[in-house]
């Protein structure tokens, strides 16, 4: 596939240990070109989950790529975040105390270079969310014809009929930053959204994890290190033994949509009150009788089934290449 036909794509991310694996995932994928990194709070601080992209990339030799820093505050300029470090570790990839990086973010923030890079190539750029959706929603800001120059944006978030992760109301992804949510639900723009519902049907056993141990992977390698505290959290958390590949399943999404099948209406986010950072999909077969909130508000994607063992196979094969 040449250079010319690889689609674009930007992963705004929250490193994180599934966001380590979706990264380095993606960088193994011939069907796309990774343009960019966006950097957002979430399973930690904005500042560490930028120390860990370009960590990331260091390991994966890919310094080449750029690293965007972005907000430190949710798009109200709220300061009390909710920080997922008890998921991922304090240093966000499992406490492993890895050095330094010796590379640096860009001076544009994350929402400049999202709408510089959508104004570059319009229509071909797709971003990958992976964390709160705050940068995203300071693009559309930023530049109101974003929604219509980006190509997609594919969100990891939303908890659609089924309870959310972080209480029976809210996934976390959304949870992080709801009014940004609901500003990118409602642009306008291309978006197919993969919550949990999806994602937790997509698990990585012990077996599997016993398999990249023993694969001269490089990337297999290092991302044993970090699972082994995402194990026991998901032990302890779902009484079960394996993990959910929640940001792989939507980075894979991005690579070959075949892999998920999709329903069609308006996503509104709650963004207050007992159920904040509900995601509720009106999939508009019924006429209301009044206009609601939902009315005359553009339709998303929602993700609705997945073939998770092609998910699974893709994400170890990737992986274990070396
Ligand atoms: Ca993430």
């Amino acid at each position: 596939m040449g250079e010319a036909e690889k689609k674009k794509i930007i992963i705004d991310t929250d490193p994180g240990i599934d966001d380590a694996m979706a990264i380095f995932v993606a960088l193994r994928s011939p069907e796309v070109e990774v343009i960019g990194l966006t950097t957002i709070f979430g399973n930690v601080y904005t500042t560490l989950a930028t120390r860990n992209a370009l960590h990331l990339l260091e390991v994966a030799e890919r310094g080449d790529i750029p690293v965007a820093e972005g907000s430190h505050v949710t798009v109200m300029q709220g300061t009390k975040l909710r920080i997922a470090d008890f998921v991922h570790g304090s240093d966000g990839l499992g406490n492993q105390n890895f050095p330094p990086p010796k590379g640096k973010p860009i001076d544009q923030s994350a929402a400049a270079f999202l709408v510089e890079q959508a104004n570059l190539y319009p229509g071909k750029v797709t971003v990958v969310a992976l964390g709160p959706l705050t940068n995203i929603a300071l693009a559309v800001q930023m530049d109101p014809t974003f929604p219509e120059k980006i190509g997609q944006i594919v969100i990891l978030g939303g908890a659609f009929s089924v309870n959310g992760n972080v209480n029976p109301a809210a996934e976390a992804n959304i949870f992080g930053d709801p009014e940004a949510a609901d500003i990118v639900f409602t642009c306008g723009a291309d978006i197919l959204a993969v919550g949990i519902n999806v994602t937790h049907q997509v698990v990585l056993t012990d077996d599997d994890r016993d398999k990249l141990e023993k694969s001269e992977g490089k990337f297999a390698r290092y991302l044993c290190k970090i699972l082994e505290l995402y194990f026991s959290y998901h032990s302890e958390a779902y009484s079960t033994k394996g993990v959910y590949l929640h940001d792989p399943t939507a980075l894979l999404a991005a690579v070959n949509p075949s892999l998920l099948t999709y329903t069609t209406g308006v996503v509104r986010v709650q963004t207050s009150g007992i159920t904040r950072g509900l995601t509720l999909l009106d999939t508009t077969k019924k006429r209301y009788g009044e206009i609601t909130e939902w009315s005359n508000k553009p339709t998303v994607k929602v993700a609705v089934t997945v073939d998770a063992p092609a998910v699974v196979d893709l994400v170890m094969e990737r992986l274990m290449y070396s």
